[in-house]
């Protein structure tokens, strides 16, 4: 099927020099801003681009029509046509109105786009799965379009994305028609596929194996301590959102026990309320599991902020109650550090490990097998043949390891919880 989209990067020459641009009110922390311009930096980066400059604005709001005000949009036109700059990336959610402005203000040969955009165009690039193509391009659609139509831009393959111009009125309508259509599809199909990951979801936790999520901040190191533990293969990467698609990978712990490992996208910060919701179902992975092995990036020296907005986003997600191992990853590379935002978690929660060289996955895998055996335990009960009913309630409720139908019933193996022990207690044997 055809894909409406193109990246605004991806076609480009591989050098393609951008100017940052940056609104900032007064309440806001300085270093927050420079943080986020620093991220903003590295987005590009990773779509395959560099940057020329970088404009810093601070007034109240930004402007309505425009984002930057007057006198700074004239600065920053001289500087694209100076620089022989096309393309402008703002550090903010820009409205469709302030993209049309700003793009009449610098020139036919100026793009202009946002954060969202940027992170639309490297999910684009990283996406592998259907279900991750499929969000992406409804993102994409619903987010981006509105930011493109009536600028005189072509939306489809037809024009080859974001960086063409040309169609004239009845170009763009058709091009709404189309847009919506294909929205219709997307939907459509995308319900398809999350009802199938929804059955997947629900065999697993019928499996009774224990599930732990790994989740963090954008490059916290989540797929090399995968791949350390489980030798996935997954992409590790040192750029930004390396991983779209979430990766499943049992991993059989010391003592023989299996368990389930999931690793997820990244958070990162001003992540958009729409982009949270459209992939939703790719996020819900992080959520869909026993305990949370929450992978924190100390090496970085922003990692206190990243977990705050990694533990807001688990949060709103609805992670809250799970419980949370705190990894201090790439401990290699940095000292031994206190992070002010986790004083009050419990020392037995939190650990120092590094992926990369293998420095406290011991203590980690010691760390699993508690939780994954926490009030479990394997047992032998015999089910006479008048309740083998029993034995579906069993299935889904643990871990079933053997069943032996014998004269008169079976004998079952399982590993049952305390509350399910406890309806099971007389068939013990
Ligand atoms: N020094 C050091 N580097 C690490 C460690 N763990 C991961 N890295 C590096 O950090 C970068 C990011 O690692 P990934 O595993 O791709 O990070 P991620 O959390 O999966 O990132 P996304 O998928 O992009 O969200 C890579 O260059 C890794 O080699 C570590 O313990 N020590
Ligand atoms: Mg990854």
């Amino acid at each position: 099927m055809e894909q409406l989209f193109k990246n605004a990067l991806n076609d480009s020459d591989p050098s393609t020099q951008a100017v940052l641009v940056s609104v900032f009110s007064a309440d806001e922390e300085e270093s927050d801003r420079e943080a986020s311009l620093a991220e903003l930096e590295r987005l590009l980066e990773t779509a395959g681009g560099s940057v020329f400059a970088k404009m810093v604005q601070s007034r109240e709001h930004p402007e309505n029509a425009t984002y930057l005000g007057q006198g700074k949009l004239e600065e920053l036109s001289r500087l694209c046509s100076n620089g022989g700059i096309s393309l402008v990336i703002c550090d903010s959610e820009l409205s469709p109105v302030q993209i049309r402005n700003m793009e009449k203000a610098l020139g036919d040969d100026v793009t202009v786009i946002d954060r969202t955009m940027l992170i639309l165009d490297i999910f684009a690039q990283h996406a592998v799965t259907a279900d991750g193509k499929l969000q992406v391009e409804l993102a994409q659609l619903k987010y981006t379009s509105p930011r493109l139509i009536g600028k005189g831009r072509e939306m489809s393959r037809l024009g080859g994305g974001i960086g063409t111009r040309g169609p004239g009125e009845s170009k763009l309508e058709r091009d709404r028609r189309r847009i919506k259509e294909r929205e219709h599809i997307l939907e459509k199909r995308l319900a398809e596929l999350e009802k199938n990951r929804e059955m997947q979801r629900k065999q697993r936790r019928r499996s009774g194996i224990f599930r732990f999520a790994i989740a963090g901040y954008t490059n916290a190191g989540k797929s090399t301590l995968l791949n350390a533990l489980t030798g996935a293969g997954v992409k590790e990467k040192d750029e930004l959102f390396a991983t779209l698609d979430p990766t499943t990978r049992k991993f059989e712990l010391p003592s023989g026990r299996e368990i389930l490992l999931t690793d997820t996208v990244g958070f990162i910060r001003n992540l958009p309320h729409h982009l949270v919701k459209a992939f939703r179902s790719t996020l819900e992975e992080v959520v869909d599991c026993d305990a949370v092995l929450l992978v924190v990036d100390i090496s970085d020296s922003e990692a206190d902020a990243q977990l705050r907005v990694t533990t807001d986003l688990l949060n709103e997600l609805g992670a809250k109650e799970k419980p949370t191992l705190y990894l201090l990853n790439k401990c290699d590379a940095a000292p031994s550090v206190v992070i002010p935002f986790m004083t009050g978690e419990a020392r037995t929660s939190i650990l120092q490990i590094s992926a990369k060289t293998g420095e406290g996955l011991d203590r980690l895998v010691n760390r699993l097998e508690e939780l994954a055996s926490d009030g479990k335990q394997t047992v032998s009960l015999f089910l006479p043949s008048a309740d083998l009913g029993v034995l579906s309630s069993l299935y889904a409720s643990s871990q079933v390891k053997s069943v032996d139908y014998r004269d008169g019933g079976a004998l079952v193996t399982a590993e049952v919880d305390a509350m399910t022990l406890g309806r099971v207690k007389k068939y013990i044997c």
